[in-house]
């Protein structure tokens, strides 16, 4: 049977802001959590990852977990150690514990941030592409994705891990027009990674059909996605802003983008 309640963690965050208020329209029952508190939201579970107890009667009951909360960006390889390898660790064993069938793992486009970017006529890149994190942030969203596979070969917890590019309302960046996922498709493809049969330790890319998109799609459509947004209405206005991506710029030759060069730090 398709999942109906989900557990949302990192719900106050900008993606979470955004999903709880597209999700429900498919039709789920979202449970939330996040370390700060959500105003207007009375019920939404106010813990921390490293709360064990916590997290499993959070999951208690629940059919699948959209896992977006942690450090969102570069940090002290401590913080980072905490908030996300230990954290996503123990949201993984509560959801073992307590039988969660499936998570939605929000891993990020830095997993593979050192990869030169398609130019010209290269072809896009796939997602068996090799690891190549572009910071400590990238380095944990890698092992969260190991972490998923190793849950999945030696317990049967599924996952979908969504190297997501950049979900924001708008592109507001040269780069972003090619890493751009809209929150409408942003939701479409959470709804498919939550319906699709049989998807193992899957690991997709997660983005809008962009006119200058730099990965391949293939493994997220064979989840059922089917991506309705492209960034090209913005690319006049930001080319003319901004300028082209020039190829001598270290930030502009690699996946990650900025992050190569000058990440922004979390700020907390
Ligand atoms: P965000 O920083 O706005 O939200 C993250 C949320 O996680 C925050 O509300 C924060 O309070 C919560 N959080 C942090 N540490 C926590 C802990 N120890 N316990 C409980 N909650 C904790 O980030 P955003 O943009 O909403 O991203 C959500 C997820 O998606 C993150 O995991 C991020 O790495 C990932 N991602 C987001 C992208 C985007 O374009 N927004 C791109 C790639 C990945
Ligand atoms: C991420 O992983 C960050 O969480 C998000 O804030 C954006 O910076 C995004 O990557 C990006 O690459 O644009």
């Amino acid at each position: 049977p398709a999942p109906r309640t989900v557990l949302l963690t990192g719900a106050a965050g900008g993606l979470g802001t955004l999903m709880r208020g597209l999700l429900p329209r498919y039709g789920y029952e979202l449970r939330l959590l996040d370390l700060r508190p959500i105003e207007d939201e009375p019920d939404a579970i106010t813990a921390d990852l490293a709360d064990r107890d916590a997290l499993r009667e959070a999951v208690r009951g629940v059919d699948a977990i959209i896992h977006l909360a942690g450090i969102s960006l570069e940090s002290t390889f401590e913080k980072i150690l905490k908030a996300n390898i230990e954290g996503t660790y123990h949201l993984y064993e509560a959801a073992r514990e307590e039988g969660v069938r499936r998570v939605v793992f929000a891993s990020s486009n830095h997993a593979v941030g050192y990869t030169p970017r398609p130019r010209g006529d290269d072809p896009l890149i796939p997602v068996c592409t090799p690891r190549r994190p572009d910071t400590f942030y990238g380095l944990s969203k890698s092992f969260g994705e190991d972490l998923a596979q190793f849950y999945w070969d030696k317990h049967g917890l599924e996952t979908v891990s969504v190297r997501i590019g950049s979900c924001f309302p708008e592109p507001t960046s040269v780069r972003m027009l090619s890493v751009w996922m809209s929150p409408g498709d942003g939701a479409r493809l959470f709804h498919a990674a939550l319906t699709a049969e049989n998807v193992g330790h899957t690991v997709v890319h997660g983005s809008s059909a962009n006119t200058r998109l730099w990965w391949d799609l293939t493994s997220a459509r064979a989840l059922g996605y089917e991506p309705q947004d492209d960034s090209e209405p913005y690319a006049a206005e930001l080319i003319a802003e901004q300028g082209e991506l020039d190829p001598g710029n270290p930030a502009h030759a690699y996946l990650g983008g900025h992050f190569v060069t000058d990440p922004p730090i979390w700020p907390y």
